[in-house]
Formats: C-alpha cells, sequence, structure tokens
C-alpha cells in the first residue's frame, strides 16, 4: 500500500497487516510527515507482502543490530525498531520536532511515556500473559482494568494535561506539534474505542487533551488520512480492544 505521490518510496514500515497495533503511531508519523512509504505487509504475499515479509525481516541475517519485534521501519539500509525510536527517527527528519537536543529528548521521553502507557493498556486485556487468549484470563483482566481506569489512566492522562498547560499549550511541548501529539491523539482515540465510560469519565478532567485531540483530527494530512482505507479500524486483535465487561458499568 502506497501513501503518498508518485515517487520512490523511501520508507518500508513492517507492521501487522490486520491491526492498528503499536504502528499505528509510526503510520501516523508517517502520514503527517507526507512521506511516502510502503506498509509491507498489507501487500499481497506474491508481491513480496503479508506476514511473510515480517518474519524474513526478523530472521534476516546481516545488520549489526537486529529488531526484536515490529513496528519495524526500513530506510535504506537502516532497520530501526521500537516504536518511540521510529517516531522519534521520522519526526526528526521531517521537522515534526524542535530541532534542538534538549527539545529532541523531552520529546523522546514524552514517547517513551507513551509507549508506557501503551503497554499498561496491552496488560488490561492480557495482564497474565502474551501467549494466552483474552478468554484465559478474563477474571485477572477485569481486576487488572479496575486498578488501571481507577489509578494509573488518571495519573497518565493527569500527566500529560499538565505537560501541556507547562508547555504553553496548544500542543505537548507548546506552540508547533510535535510527532508525539499524534501519537497521543492515538491514545486518546484508543481509549475511548477500548473503555467508553472509563475513560470518558477520566478525560472529563483534562480539558486540554480533549481539545489537543480534536486539534490533531482537524491536521489536513491526519484527517485524510483517517478516512481513508489506509486507516484499519479499531478491532479486537490490536492494542485497543473493547470488551465492555471490562469497561465501567453504568
Ligand atoms: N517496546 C516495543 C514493543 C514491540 C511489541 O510488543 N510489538 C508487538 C506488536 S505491537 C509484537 O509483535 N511483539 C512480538 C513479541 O513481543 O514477541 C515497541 O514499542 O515497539
Amino acid at each position: 500500500m502506497l501513501a503518498g505521490v508518485t515517487t520512490e518510496p523511501a520508507y518500508t514500515l513492517y507492521y501487522w497487516p490486520n491491526i492498528q497495533g503499536r504502528g499505528e503511531f509510526v503510520r501516523l508519523t508517517l502520514e503527517e510527515a507526507g512521506a511516502p512509504y510502503v506498509d509491507i505487509a498489507r501487500l499481497d504475499e506474491a508481491e513480496g507482502g503479508g506476514v511473510a515479509s515480517i518474519f524474513a525481516l526478523l530472521e534476516a541475517r546481516g545488520a549489526s543490530v537486529a529488531p526484536f519485534a515490529p513496528p519495524i521501519l526500513k530506510h535504506g539500509d537502516l532497520v530501526l525498531a521500537q516504536t518511540a525510536n521510529v517516531c522519534a527517527y521520522l519526526g526528526e527528519r521531517h521537522g515534526l520536532v524542535g530541532d534542538t537536543d534538549p527539545a529532541r529528548r523531552h520529546a523522546l521521553q514524552l514517547q517513551l511515556t507513551i509507549a508506557d502507557l501503551a503497554a499498561e493498556v496491552h496488560d488490561t486485556h492480557h495482564p497474565v500473559g502474551s501467549g494466552l487468549y483474552y478468554e484465559e484470563q478474563k477474571v485477572e483482566a477485569r481486576r487488572r482494568t479496575g486498578m488501571f481506569l481507577k489509578e494509573r489512566l488518571p495519573k497518565y492522562l493527569g500527566y500529560f494535561e499538565r505537560q501541556v498547560e507547562l508547555g504553553g499549550g496548544p500542543w505537548l511541548m507548546g506552540s508547533t506539534r510535535t510527532y508525539v501529539d499524534l501519537s497521543l491523539f492515538q491514545v486518546l482515540e484508543g481509549l475511548a474505542y477500548a473503555f467508553p465510560r472509563g475513560a470518558a469519565a477520566v478525560t472529563a478532567s483534562t480539558p486540554r487533551l480533549v481539545a489537543l485531540r480534536d486539534r490533531v483530527a482537524a491536521l489536513p494530512k491526519v484527517s485524510a488520512y483517517l478516512a481513508s482505507p489506509r486507516r484499519i479500524p479499531f478491532n479486537e486483535h490490536g492494542l485497543f480492544r473493547r470488551y465492555p465487561e471490562l469497561d465501567l458499568s453504568e
């Protein structure tokens, strides 16, 4: 799947083809950068795509530093993994972060905090082990999600709300949007999908984040992407899953 215009794609994204997952943080960054890319696993296997393309990259020999898990970005000979690392790389190349060292370090600090939050979201439906089905850990998932919605989510979103205020707004790092804003948008959308009640109860106290989410959705490139077939709908195989029994009850 080629996004962008007619030039040779500069980037190849390797990520599971049927979910947003962590790959979505990278997709949003590529889209807002206006960078041509191939989302390779969404191509047919006959064209070199499918999940086989991901396994081939994971098993390839030759790189001095190998990726552990997708999302993985290939750019020329460079093969980069870890979502925050990939987003920072793209952000720095495409004007989606300031160009001073402190600005870049602080953006990465915020992005890594989003990665921590993403891992805790994953653990709401898989608290015991990723190798087990959700149905095999429903009791633990309910307990874990209860704690997450009551304690962890207010702490994380309260932190990001204060950060918008500290930076002077309206974005996380002040007056210009960064790749971190795109990722925070994705988290807020995902939380609203997975926990409509639980997320709304928390975002009622984070008006700056709600405004930031709407501001990201209105960015012309993001808005075009969200309306395109490149945006995979949320589903119960990704990071943000809607299991009504886990959400706050009425
Ligand atoms: N910390 C890594 C986590 C990567 C990760 O967990 N990738 C998932 C998909 S979202 C995966 O396929 N993991 C395979 C595994 O951990 O064995 C990142 O942020 O990129």
